[in-house]
């Protein structure tokens, strides 16, 4: 794609990411998923979060933000583990590491709406997406809201950049497609998203 935005499908090996799993349970006994809010509305996420890293994303009827500590728990988030520091290190083209790793938990019908990743600072820096377990169908397009979009399949070990103009360009995930990986023994998608809040 010539927007900026790099698929790099099954850059992660089946061992590695048997071991990102094993790291991300240990994380998430730490820091439970939670179940965002819509600003305003307060009509729940369909998908379910937790973040690593001294700054994570959260949303609720207050808006959109990132902060250092658990909404529900107040404590701060863990840390990000090595390997996935590794991944945007040697993928990011970006000099600083990440602040942020946002984990988004996908079970059944959940589905992510068309957005853009506009709450950092740091536009330089590129959104690195990461994919595991169930296959989806992510949708993206321009940089406006409503112009012609196009997908994209987006399975286990799959690594997305977003860099350049596709930084912020509008995407979503329209659906998962349950039983297409047996990485998660429970079945779901899990997808982390790495990102440099601050200016660097
Ligand atoms: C997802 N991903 O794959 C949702 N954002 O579950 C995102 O929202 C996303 O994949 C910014 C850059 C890459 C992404
Ligand atoms: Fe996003």
């Amino acid at each position: 794609m010539n927007n900026g935005m790099k698929h790099y499908p099954g850059m992660l090996e089946r061992p590695a990411q048997e071991a990102l799993v094993s790291d991300l349970r240990q994380c998430v006994q730490k820091a439970p998923l939670f179940v965002p809010l819509m600003p305003r509305t307060g009509t729940p996420f369909s998908v379910r979060m937790t973040n690593l890293g001294g700054l994570g994303w959260v949303s609720d009827r207050a808006g959109y933000r990132y902060q250092a500590l658990h909404p529900d728990l107040g404590t701060p988030w863990p840390q990000i583990p090595p390997a996935i520091l590794d991944i945007w290190r040697a993928i990011s083209g970006f000099q600083a590491d990440p602040e942020a790793c946002l984990i988004n938990f996908y079970q059944g019908t959940a589905k992510m709406g068309l957005h853009q990743d506009k709450d950092e600072e740091e536009f330089a820096a590129p959104v690195v997406s990461i994919s595991l377990g169930d296959t989806a169908i992510f949708r993206f397009g321009g940089t406006s809201r409503g112009g012609k979009t196009q997908s994209l399949k987006l399975s286990s070990g799959d690594v997305l950049v977003m860099s350049g103009e596709s930084r912020l360009c509008f995407h979503g995930i329209d659906r998962v497609m349950t039983g297409t990986s047996t990485l998660l023994k429970e079945g779901g998608r899990i997808n982390l998203t790495l990102r440099r809040v601050t200016k660097a």
